[in-house]
């Protein structure tokens, strides 16, 4: 037998479609119930957040309390295929399970440490009693390895809040140790509602080519910078309807950098940060969004624009991956002879960078010799060739019809809306002067 209160939680969690746990099924009822009547997309239709790449920590209730349990332990983890690193993070990843529960909630989190380091949690930007706060040595003790301590509390206001060791923070953090907490508000409305709801955390690292351990003594140069510690393109596109109305909670951990994303083809609001709700009349329009290190922004917008549409931090460094930037700028320098003569000794070798960096990302295909457990700078396959820009970078895919959320491949171009080479008539009829051809390159067979 099961109750209409364990269906709604079962159906809710099915439409759902992401295969994540925890809904209790009060949650779950009064999310599928707040259901808005405007919705458009077949599935998913209530409040429940997604966490790219993630996953929610599952709870259980006890009383009045829902009870959760973190374990802080030595993680492998995957940037992108073909970097494997060794982390430290919660639960088997890096960021930790997004924690999920309802405004006014008590919970009872359990922090259990497998780490060789003592640890704490803080949970960054809920307002709590003092000595559950996580600062080691302010607040309360570390949490010796492979001692379980208890955090009591109750979440007195929706938003989205972030969670992190204040125990040798520096070098747990930069390895990997952040997670977020969402509550949700107990009353729905229809201001508050959205069709789909993300949380991305952001970082950055230090990691030389070919190891497996981010440096975290690193203080300014980071060669890594991730979206729920994953590079495009192992970052997971955000899938939604077209006409949903769409929130992604950007949170940011980074060591040291404050990350400006950027949104192709809509503008959004900026609706809240951890410290609230903006009201309606001070939300201002924008296409890129600056997170500072240690906060969180809550952008809205509707997704009133089939495509697949970037989504990705406009620090130009963070949309690379591990670049070796030690040597001189290469652009406009001929290095065709001193390829020649390196050839023979080192197969493969080429002079990078001499028309820019954008041929950087192919190194992988062209048998340049790559350390170990390493990525390529840059980017990944797209429907035109190849994509220039990985690391904090992911794509917004917006699509009418869906009758899943799953990925729906490359968005399909309705005839002559994609750029392309000009015919001559259209140059003639135009008036445009056929562009002249790059200067030649000195001829180097003299030289010899
Ligand atoms: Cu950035």
């Amino acid at each position: 037998m099961i109750s209409r209160r364990k269906f709604l939680s079962i159906t809710s969690l099915a439409l759902a479609g992401a295969a994540t746990i925890g809904v209790d099924s009060a949650t779950a009822e009064q999310l599928s119930s707040a259901t808005p009547a405007r919705t458009r997309s077949p599935v998913a239709a209530n409040a429940r957040v997604i966490t790219p790449n993630g996953t929610s920590l599952p709870w259980h209730q006890v009383g009045d309390t829902k009870v959760y349990h973190l374990i802080a332990e030595p993680i492998v983890h995957q940037m992108a295929e073909g970097l494997n690193l060794d982390l430290w993070g919660y639960n088997g990843r890096s960021p930790g399970p997004t924690i999920e529960a309802v405004e006014g909630d008590r919970v009872r989190i359990y922090v259990s440490n497998r780490l060789p380091a003592p640890t704490t949690v803080h949970w960054h930007g809920v307002e709590l009693p003092n000595g559950m706060d996580g600062v080691a040595g302010l607040n309360q003790a570390p949490i010796p390895a492979g001692e379980t301590f208890k955090y009591e509390f109750r979440f007195p206001r929706p938003g989205t809040f972030m969670y992190h060791p204040h125990f040798d923070e520096l070098t747990q953090i930069a390895l990997g140790m952040m997670g977020m907490i969402v509550v949700h508000p107990r009353r729905t409305t229809a201001a508050n509602t959205v069709e789909r709801d993300f949380a991305i955390m952001l970082a950055e690292w230090s990691v030389r080519p070919g190891a497996r351990r981010p440096n975290p003594a690193e203080m300014s140069d980071f060669n890594l910078a991730t979206m729920n510690s994953k590079v495009f393109p192992a970052t997971e596109a955000l899938v939604v309807g077209l006409g949903d109305r769409v929130r992604i909670r950007l949170c940011n951990l980074s060591v040291t950098n404050h990350h400006p994303i950027h949104l192709h083809g809509h503008n959004f609001r900026i609706t809240a940060s951890e410290g609230g709700r903006i009201p309606a009349s001070a939300q201002w329009p924008e296409s890129t969004v600056l997170i500072p290190t240690g906060s969180v922004r809550e952008i809205e917008f509707v997704a009133d624009a089939p495509g697949d549409w970037a989504l990705h931090c406009h620090m130009l460094h963070h949309v690379m991956n591990q670049m070796g930037h030690a040597g001189p700028p290469m652009i406009g320098v001929d290095s065709s002879a001193l390829n020649a003569r390196l050839q023979p000794l080192l197969p493969g070798y080429m002079t990078m960078g001499a028309a820019g960096m954008a041929d950087m990302g192919d190194m992988g295909d062209m048998q340049m010799a790559m350390p170990e457990n390493s990525i390529v700078m840059k980017g990944g396959q797209g429907p035109f060739g190849h994509i220039d820009m990985a690391g904090m970078f992911t794509i917004l895919k917006v699509r009418e019809g869906l009758t899943s959320y799953d990925d729906p491949g490359w968005y399909d171009h309705p005839a002559n809306t994609v750029a392309r080479a000009a015919t001559p008539a259209e140059l003639e009829r135009d008036g445009i002067a056929t562009p002249q051809a790059p200067p030649a390159q000195p001829d180097h067979e003299h030289d010899h």
